[in-house]
């Protein structure tokens, strides 16, 4: 049982009962068929694609909520929502949904902390990291270093070469000896502190596919000066506004909401290069 203000992390377990689990994974499927809209990097899939030969071409889909109700629903679940305004505040806010495939032989993602990708301005940043297959070592499960969250300092981040790990850059200047794995079962949940160092590595093919849906959020009472550009806000350096409200109220709500943010394949380049 882990300290969150210690460790920087919890398991929640059962976020997903086993109907809405099926229903998820059944929605992961349509999503890559390209059956809930349109999704930059996805192909339409013929009946002839088998389902595994489908989700095998992806390993992350950024923004599914924008075009699945269901995944749409599960980010802002009363059960998720009470677990974040236990650690955030009583107002949340989303702004970010994935969902990782990761099949047999697709690589991990190297050491980093959230909260450098995403710069809330309060540090408040919390992920919620869905397990849809039983996450285990030897699928890539994600591993954290427990308490590396505390001073709230962002580690340097490079380009990295290794093989088992996607384009992402990794973080350096802390030993990772401590590291340790969060194996979960299908349906629970890791929450962790956006300033928590993690990776995962490859799916060695062993157990199967390793399916998540991870969302992220942060206190509404902060700003987010986050891409792209926002109504009066040329730059996208003030506060973005594509946002979905989990909990409380919004004391920004007068700015009103955007929809800029389009589901994408996760881009080779930029970070996230699929190898
Ligand atoms: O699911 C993974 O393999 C990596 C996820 C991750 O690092 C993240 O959500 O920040």
């Amino acid at each position: 049982m882990s300290n969150y203000a210690q460790d920087g992390f919890m398991v929640v377990d059962n976020v997903l009962s086993p109907g809405l689990l099926a229903e998820v994974r059944a929605e992961a499927t349509s999503i890559c068929r390209g059956d809930r809209g349109a999704i930059e990097g996805v192909e339409l899939a013929g009946p002839v694609q088998s389902d595994t030969a489908v989700l095998r071409k992806y390993l992350c889909v950024h923004f599914p909520h924008k075009i699945s109700k269901l995944l749409y629903d599960v980010a802002v679940l009363p059960k998720i929502a009470g677990v974040l305004t236990g650690v955030i505040g009583p107002n949340v806010k989303m702004m970010q949904s994935m969902l990782f495939i990761k099949a047999e032989g697709k690589p991990g993602q190297a050491w980093h902390q959230d909260e450098t990708h995403i710069p809330t301005r309060d540090q408040s940043l919390t992920a919620v990291w869905i397990a849809l297959d039983d996450a285990t070592v030897e699928n890539g499960c994600l591993w954290v270093l427990p308490g590396s969250h505390r001073r709230k300092f962002l580690y340097p981040d490079r380009e990295q070469h290794d093989a088992r790990f996607d384009c992402t850059k990794e973080a350096h200047g802390f030993t990772d000896e401590d590291a340790i794995p969060v194996e979960l079962e299908a349906g629970s949940a890791l929450v962790f502190d956006g300033h928590l160092l993690h990776r995962s590595l490859p799916n060695t093919g062993k157990h199967g596919m390793r399916r998540a849906y991870v969302t992220h959020y942060m206190s509404a009472d902060s700003l987010l000066p986050w891409f792209p550009p926002g109504p009066g806000d040329s730059m996208g350096t003030v506060d973005h506004r594509d946002i979905v409200m989990v909990a409380g109220e919004d004391p920004y709500a007068f700015k009103g909401i955007t929809d800029v943010m389009r589901p994408h394949v996760r881009p080779a380049g930029e970070g996230g290069c699929v190898r």
